[in-house]
């Protein structure tokens, strides 16, 4: 399957100038329409407004793309029958002729395929709660520790088991790292209550561990650039935990499996928060474009 990368974003790559990969599930499948074509436009706004090309990552009949014009975006936020593509479901896609948005997964497989380095979303997928009876562990975490790329998250969804998703991080040799912070961030919450062992505080910090990861030359892992939501931006804890039991267990109840899980929590906490839950998903993501675009920078100058 052969990659159709944008020409801006291509040169850009040329001309060794800051790009930064955007993932699409979040637009076709994480946000409710139609706020969510708003917000696929303003995070690409975002990432050159701080000087960098946005590449938005979609599968569109059959075709792959990196950096995406705007009749593209568009169908990824307003089509009906847009699919949700792990990485295992590229060439799947590509067969078919089929178009879908791509999860952090297959847009970190695509990203690195094209030479983009840094990858900017919401958090990332993990181990959920049922694990024991479901073993559902996000194709995320074994994708990343076999990608070289930067992505920065606000953690992994609070819907997860995040000390579980933690542990296979560590297992899986997936490099972490709090961006400004100690403690690994929640997603809607700034803290998760986990701790991390490695913090960094700038874009060139990132950049020279990046360097390093290249020049130690071992497995090709990620590095996670654990990024916050501001404290002022949080959703309020004890509304999220009081949603998030809830949500679990109607999950539960109706039956949902595989890759309707994350869509569906999401999607009950946004309704049975008033869209509290939204606002603070956005302040996250928002954060996280903008500094994947200074981290994007800092590489650009050093790479
Ligand atoms: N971050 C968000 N919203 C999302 C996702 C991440 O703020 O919708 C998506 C990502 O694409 C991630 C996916 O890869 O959820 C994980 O889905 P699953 O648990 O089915 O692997
Ligand atoms: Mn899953």
């Amino acid at each position: 399957m052969t990659l159709v990368v944008s020409e801006e974003v291509q040169e850009a790559l040329a001309e060794r100038r800051p790009v930064v990969a955007l993932e699409s599930t979040i637009i076709a499948h994480g946000l409710p329409r139609p706020r969510n074509r708003e917000v696929a436009k303003e995070l690409e706004a975002v990432v050159r407004r701080e000087g960098g090309v946005p590449a938005t990552i979609a599968v569109l009949d059959g075709r792959p793309y990196v950096g995406l014009d705007k009749g593209q975006l568009e169908r990824i936020a307003t089509e009906d029958g847009i699919r949700k593509l792990g990485h295992r479901d590229l060439p799947l896609a590509a067969a078919a002729g089929a178009s879908g948005a791509t999860t952090v997964s297959a847009t970190a497989l695509l990203a690195a395929r094209a030479g983009v380095r840094v990858f900017a979303t919401g958090g990332l997928g993990g181990v959920h709660r049922e694990w024991t009876v479901t073993q559902d562990e996000s194709a995320d975490l074994g994708l990343l520790a076999r990608t070289r790329i930067t992505v920065v998250c606000a953690g992994v969804k609070s819907i997860l088991d995040v000390p579980a998703t933690l542990q296979r991080l560590e297992t899986l040799g997936v490099a972490v790292a709090g961006y400004g912070t100690d403690r690994f961030p929640g997603f809607y919450l700034s803290d998760s209550g986990h701790p991390v062992d490695w913090r960094l505080d700038t874009p060139g910090q990132v950049a020279d561990v990046m360097r390093a990861q290249d020049m130690l030359d071992g497995p090709a892992s990620a590095l996670v650039v654990a990024h916050p939501v501001p404290e002022g931006a949080q959703l309020d804890p004890a509304l999220h935990a009081r949603v998030l039991a809830d949500a679990l267990h109607a999950c539960e109840a109706e039956g949902v499996s595989g890759q309707g899980v994350t869509p569906f929590l999401l999607d009950y906490l946004v309704r049975h928060t008033e869209g509290a839950s939204l606002e603070a998903n956005l302040a996250a993501v928002r954060g996280n474009v903008r500094l994947a675009a200074e981290i994007a920078g800092a590489w650009a100058r050093v790479a």
